[in-house]
């Protein structure tokens, strides 16, 4: 099951012909320096090469009106002029003799691409074509867009393949108000997008771009717009949005196919976006959606105009589809004010819709938009000065860290007598462990440890947390006769010695005690920051709940806490099943650079196979239909989420009150 990538010379074949500044930006190398970074970094012999096709005309009207096509047919043959004058009619967009062509293979790309993954031949993959689409309309050309390649894709998928629900990731900086139009009523396509709009003031200028447009009839709800009010957003701001707001609400809609309208004027260095995320977000954007739809996941370029940081950005999405480990993210910051005022704005209206986010908070009160906008003009003057820094100095960031594949995937650490799964390798203890390893188990050891299994068991583990430091070994299992005791061991003395930051996800219930090496007098406080207990009424049979912590706690944390190691504990009759178990193995891998250890009982073997092929980067199945949830767990979560906001500034989701 590999990767698609799909690129081809002749999309680099058109150029604007006259001077019109809004459109310069848009150039033929947008697409070659994609291609030649992929490359030169061996990621393109990497993929599955998959030729583009022109779209037909019929694949077309699936989206656009035949006037409009007819008007496009005709710009092959226009002169200059007539092409300068057809360009009028709309904005910020131009037409070239050899558009049509290129705007046919486009949309051609994106439904080869849809072919490819939803026949099973990839498993995923990326379309590098030109012109982009998600501002063009059923009549109108648009933002350099001239037939909408994903939405088109969308319509197909749901033709040609019985997609059922398919959707549609926007995270291009620009609103995609040609596929907003196109969904808005139709509960099938599930439409995200975040957007520059510094209310309203900046293009496409619309009204509907707002975070209250949710869809019409029964496609309200189903319609997510997230704008971004200031410029210089940040990594911290992007992931808050996904774990606060996308993801939640994807898995409770359940796709049965990833789109995304893959632009990368969102990133550091664009002109047009002026925002600050890192190229290597994207790795963690491309991530978070692997596992929705059981990986079908269709990633199609839209804009992205600084070359470099665009080349980058492609590269971290790719290798990203390849399953390659995920680059850390260090120091992702707290989101902004004015994002949280967003955050805020947009769960408080989609609340209504599902039932993911039922408890979330109401609007910013009046009150605190008033204040806010008595300090507007402050903000704005401040703002105008910076705009004249900003423009002198060229935005700079180093280049993303190489992402090493580690020479052994995943590992296991088994009895002699139990079997080991395919695809991984068994660790075996050397003849004669390290002595002073040897004491020191023995020396903590309750009974277990204590016997040659125990000392074996455990210095085999220490052998693979080392290996998993040094990238030797990715991830891997363990089974062990006491779960609890294994887990205290590690993270007491095998784990601190290796590394700094290790992230205990215990399921199921136990008490992990936390013995504080100086007692200092804030053990309480530290508690209550470090031990972060979450009851589900219902245990791991809510799934409702059970994303809920995931996203609204999980993962905002571990994104804060950038650990070096992720321990990932099964107690026994956790309760937990196979696809949810599969989904957190999946997702937890995009911390520590993907270092997960499992800890299993070793009367909990069964469920050895699913935690190997989630080890291996299969994608887990996707979540079944969503349970109610219980009233009150929503509602304890929520409570928890608030109370642990002031140690972690992950977890907010609404603008800090009284100032
Ligand atoms: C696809 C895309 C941007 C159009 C900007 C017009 N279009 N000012 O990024
Ligand atoms: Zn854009």
């Amino acid at each position: 099951m590999g990767t698609a990538l799909i690129y081809d010379e002749e999309m680099t074949k058109y150029k604007l012909l006259w001077v019109d500044p809004a459109c310069k930006i848009e150039v033929p190398e947008r697409l070659s320096v994609s291609y030649e970074a992929l490359v030169r970094t061996g990621l393109s012999d990497r993929c599955v090469s998959v030729p583009p096709r022109e779209a037909s005309d019929a694949e077309i009207l699936l989206v656009h009106s035949e006037e409009y096509l007819e008007g496009v047919k005709k710009t092959p043959h226009m002169t200059l002029e007539d092409l300068k004058e057809f360009t009028l009619q709309y904005g910020d967009v131009y037409f070239h003799p050899n558009i049509y062509h290129c705007a046919k293979l486009a949309a051609g790309s994106a439904l080869q691409l849809v072919d490819s993954v939803m026949t099973g031949k990839v498993r995923n993959g990326m379309a590098l074509v030109r012109p982009p689409g998600h501002h063009s309309m059923r009549s109108a050309a648009s933002g350099f867009c001239v037939f909408n390649n994903v939405a088109i894709a969308a319509r197909y998928a749901k033709q040609k393949h019985g997609a059922k629900r398919v959707l549609i990731v926007d995270w291009d900086i620009h609103h995609g108000q040609g596929v907003q139009y196109c969904f808005e009523d139709d509960p099938s396509v599930l439409y995200f997008s975040w957007h520059r709009y510094e209310h309203q003031e900046f293009w496409p200028n619309l009204r509907e771009s707002d975070y209250d447009c949710v869809g019409k009839g029964s496609g309200a709800g189903y319609n997510i717009n997230v704008p971004w009010n200031e410029v210089g957003m940040e990594n911290g701001d992007y992931l808050s949005v996904f774990c606060h707001v996308l993801l939640p609400v994807a898995y409770e809609f359940c796709p049965d196919l990833v789109l995304v309208c893959a632009g990368f004027d969102s990133a550091i260095g664009d002109p047009e976006g002026e925002m600050c995320a890192t190229p290597d977000i994207f790795a963690h954007l491309t991530h978070l959606l692997m596992n929705l739809a059981g990986g079908k996941l269709c990633a199609v370029l839209e804009g992205g105009y600084n070359l470099t940081s665009l080349a980058q950005s492609v590269c971290q999405t790719v290798q990203t589809l390849l399953g390659d480990p995920l680059p850390q993210l260090a120091n992702v910051r707290s989101p902004c004010e004015s994002a949280l005022e967003s955050l805020q704005c947009v769960r408080s209206v989609q609340r209504r819709y599902w039932s993911i986010l039922k408890h979330a908070a109401d609007s910013p009160t009046t009150d605190v938009s008033t204040k806010r906008i008595k300090l507007a003009k402050a903000e704005e003057e401040k703002a105008e000065t910076a705009e004249e820094e900003r423009g002198q100095e060229e935005k700079v960031w180093p280049e993303p860290a190489e992402r090493l594949r580690p020479p052994v995937c995943s590992a296991s650490v088994l009895p002699d007598d139990a079997a080991c799964p395919d695809g991984l390798k068994r660790l075996v203890s050397s003849k004669d462990p390290e002595p002073l390893l040897v004491s020191r188990i023995k020396n903590r050891s309750t009974e277990d440890a204590g016997d040659a299994d125990g000392v074996a068991t455990f210095s085999r583990l220490y052998t693979l947390i080392e290996k998993m430091r040094t990238n030797e070994i990715g991830n891997g299992v363990a089974l062990v006769p006491d779960v609890a005791a294994a887990m205290e061991c590690v993270v007491q003395d095998l784990g601190s010695d290796l590394v700094s930051r290790v992230l205990v996800v215990c399921v199921g219930k136990e008490e992990l005690n936390c013995a504080t090496a100086d007692g200092s007098e804030d053990k309480q406080e530290q508690k209550g920051k470090y031990y972060i207990p979450v009851c589900l009424k219902k245990g791991c049979a809510d799934t409702v709940g059970f994303i809920q912590a995931v996203f609204g706690l999980l993962l905002p944390l571990g994104y804060e806490y950038d650990p070096g190691l992720v321990l990932l504990v099964r107690m026994p009759g956790s309760g937990v099943g196979d696809c949810m178990w599969q989904q957190l193995i999946g997702l937890l891998k995009g911390f520590a650079k993907g270092h997960t250890l499992v800890l299993m009982q070793t009367n909990d073997g069964a469920c050895m196979d699913p935690t190997a092929s989630a080890l291996l980067g299969h994608p887990a199945p996707p979540l079944q239909e969503l349970l109610t949830p219980l009233p009150d767990d929503g509602g304890a979560l929520e409570r928890m989420r608030e109370r642990l906001q002031a140690h972690w500034k992950m977890l907010q989701t609404t603008v800090s009150s009284g100032n």
